[in-house]
């Protein structure tokens, strides 16, 4: 009987090992792509700033080991009832009830289980809330179904960043539903603070390689920040149930260097088209998407959708739902 349930012990920890095997394998070796999701993948997405590596850390030194010995823990012990102490070869059940030392135990070991996440925890918390000395602030407003982006320390005011249609990011190569018609641009290695707002509904600024997620509320201003350790385009969503369009409302950052940067906010500054910031960033001007006019940007009224053309791409009960709505001037 024990030789028979030490083979079962054996197998199962097999079957576990080759399946963490398995799922280590698969995240450590496939070519995960930087800043967008990856096809097949499973894990987080590759972090690229100090925040989202303390929170893979926090994800895969603290949380998932810790996860993974107490579902062993629990699984052996079930299997250790089901074949030790079955009718058939434990007849005659113990009659005895309680035991003092076990159940001291098994509320000392959680609590003191706790306690080790809740340190790692708090000093993850803390360290998103204590945003180092900012760069510049970026503000990001919610609107149904698209995001505005405005850079007042560099006097640059809202634009507009629509999703880029499917056809186009198709010619562009470019991932659909993620790519956008305007980037947030921003410089790397420098902390930009993000100011986070809604102007018609609860809507999430989300960018995973970032490690951010922050509710845009209206009538209240919400905080995140980020430093980007290398260039390159990286996409985002919409993270809170937003309406219909809520699927087609990316976020797309582009991070440049500084010099590329000072080139943009000179090129904004004027009114000028965006000019393509970095090499890598084919996308920025493709779908043939000019600035709004600050004028034009503030006569849109909120929550009103763009033109219903914007969107050609959306499913034909969204585009249904805008046409019934007004349409404002498209600039
Ligand atoms: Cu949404």
């Amino acid at each position: 009987m024990q030789s028979r349930f030490q083979g079962i012990r054996a197998r199962a920890t097999g079957i576990a090992a080759g399946a963490l095997t398995a799922f280590w394998g698969a995240s450590a070796f496939a070519a995960d792509l930087i800043g967008q999701p990856t096809d097949g993948a499973i894990d987080m997405q590759p972090g690229v700033t100090p925040l989202k590596h303390d929170a893979i850390f926090f994800h895969n030194a603290i949380l998932l080991p810790i996860i993974t010995i107490i579902t062993l823990f629990v699984l052996g012990l079930l299997l250790w009832c089901v074949f030790r102490f079955n009718k058939r070869r434990n007849p005659v059940p113990a009659t005895w009830s309680h035991n003092t030392p076990i159940e001291i135990l098994w509320t000392v070991v959680p609590v003191m289980i706790l306690m080790v996440i809740a340190v790692f925890s708090f000093r993850l918390l803390f360290e998103y809330h204590d945003m180092p000395k900012p760069y510049m602030t970026v503000k990001a407003t919610g609107y149904q179904w698209y995001w505005g982006y405005e850079y007042p320390d560099k006097k640059i005011p809202e634009f507009i960043s629509n999703i880029l249609p499917e056809e186009k990011a198709k010619a562009k190569g470019v991932p659909y539903r993620l790519a956008a018609t305007e980037p947030l641009v921003v410089p790397v290695n420098q902390v930009v603070r993000v100011l986070v707002t809604g102007a018609d509904v609860i809507h999430a600024f989300a960018v995973p390689s970032f490690g951010i997620i922050t509710d845009a509320v209206p009538g209240r201003v919400n905080e995140t920040w980020f430093k980007v350790e290398k260039t390159g385009t990286y996409y985002g969503q919409c993270r809170e149930l937003c309406g219909v369009d809520h699927a087609f409302m990316p976020i797309e950052v582009r991070v440049v260097t500084q010099p590329e940067f000072d080139a943009w906010v000179a090129s904004k500054a004027k009114g000028a088209p965006a000019p393509t910031p970095s090499a890598n960033a084919a996308a920025a001007n493709a779908a043939g998407a000019s600035n709004t006019p600050p004028a034009a940007a503030a006569a849109q009224p909120a929550g009103a959708a763009p033109a219903a053309g914007a969107n050609p791409s959306a499913p034909p009960a969204a585009s249904a739902t805008k046409t019934a709505q007004p349409a404002p001037a498209k600039p």
